[in-house]
């Protein structure tokens, strides 16, 4: 956690409220692998990383409800008695949706305040959208005692995003930014939304961040419409969720759909599968094993599931032309973000040097190269 951005906003919170508040981290996330498998019921690894939100709160003891972005030097104002959505693309929306979630649990809130900034790359697909939702809703959960869960509290999240922000996401990101643990990825099964924790320790390797700096437009929309892909061939399977399916299974309907929804339904399943021998590679060491399941990962994304973007596959294929490079994929929903590279340490520096000229001589712009440290979920900063 970024310490500077903790006295910053506490900060910037005393001097426009001029009361003390209450402090709340809520970390992005990584995923190692198991992507747009969440909303499939199925499994994904994701990982709490040290970026994240930090909010400030308090009750504000009047009618009104100040919320400021201090990333984006912006205010709103309403009262927590008449929530509606704001614009679309309204970064009020991440907060307005938490407060009508709790409302529509049966929770009241009263007015506050609140003031929030991060540190997690915008557009980079390490989710700051969940850790700003998480943030408010273990926030308020706080300040008004309303005695939620941290399984309801991402429950509320997601919907704040269905509802207010208009992505139709999966549990993946909330749950990851919630139920984080400092040094250890999470194998979540997305049905029973239980997870088991696996600490991470790749010996001569790390997990390495390449972000693209770019975020294409459409892919809220590329999303909603995967999801609605595989709800309809989940229902002509006759099954919950393609969780439920194998390929015999699949098989089956093929004449039934068009060949693009065929092999993103295929994605689905290849992939969820690749997340169930990751955990295993992963127990038993293998970490060439888990690599090319990585590999294959962004190859079900690029070519069936169709959500990557030159930007990425670019990144991709420069780490498979480097022999230290176990496995690297896309990261999140796509069509921009990061790439995730499981790397050598003793080969980070050459890969940083090399990836980021290649990358500006062909796109003409800079990628950013971050390492990973992975951090306990969302909590109160003491
Ligand atoms: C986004 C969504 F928010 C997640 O729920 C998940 O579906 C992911 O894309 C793709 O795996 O981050």
């Amino acid at each position: 956690m970024n310490t500077t951005l903790v006295s910053k906003i506490k900060t910037a919170f005393v001097e426009k409220f001029n009361n003390t508040p209450l402090l709340v981290f809520s970390p992005g996330r990584i995923n190692i692998i198991g992507e747009h498998t969440d909303y499939n019921d199925g499994f994904v690894f994701p990982a709490a990383v040290n970026k994240g939100i930090i909010a400030a709160l308090s009750k504000s003891n009047t009618n009104t409800s100040t919320a400021c972005a201090a990333d984006f030097d912006d205010t709103i104002e309403f009262s927590v008695n008449n929530i509606k959505p704001m614009a679309k693309e309204s970064w009020g929306n991440y907060v307005l949706g938490v407060i009508a979630e709790i409302q529509k649990a049966g929770k009241t809130v009263e007015n506050f305040n609140m003031v929030f900034g991060g540190d997690i790359p915008s557009g980079s697909g390490m989710s700051s959208s969940a850790a700003l939702e998480n943030s408010v809703v273990f926030g308020l959960n706080e300040l008004f005692d309303l005695g939620l869960t941290k399984t309801e509290m991402i429950f509320i999240s997601q919907k704040a995003e269905h509802n207010y922000v208009g992505v139709n996401c999966g549990i993946m990101d909330q749950y990851a930014s919630m139920f984080g643990i400092k040094n250890h990825a999470l194998l979540l099964d997305c049905r029973s939304v239980e997870a088991k924790p696996f600490e991470i320790n790749f010996e001569n390797h790390e997990l390495m961040l390449i972000n693209t700096n770019v975020k294409h437009s459409l892919s809220d929309s590329a999303y909603n419409d995967r999801r609605l892909v595989c709800e309809h061939i989940s229902k002509l399977l006759n099954i919950t969720a393609l969780r439920d399916a194998s390929e015999a299974d699949l098989e089956t309907i093929k004449t039934q759909v068009s060949e693009t929804d065929y092999q993103k339904a295929l994605f689905v399943i290849q992939e969820n599968n690749r997340a169930e021998k990751a955990s295993a590679a992963m127990q038993n060491g293998d970490l060439n094993t888990l690599g090319q399941l990585i590999y294959g990962s962004h190859n079900g994304l690029q070519h069936q599931y169709k959500v990557s973007c030159d930007e990425l596959d670019f990144l991709v294929e420069k780490a498979k032309e480097n022999q230290y490079i176990l496995g690297a994929r896309m990261m999140g929903g796509g069509f921009g973000g990061c790439t995730i590279n499981l790397i050598a340490k003793h080969a980070v520096a050459d890969f940083k040097t090399s990836v980021s000229e290649a990358y500006k001589n062909k796109f003409n712009t800079d990628c950013s190269v971050y390492a990973v440290e992975l951090s306990d979920g969302t909590h109160l900063i003491k």
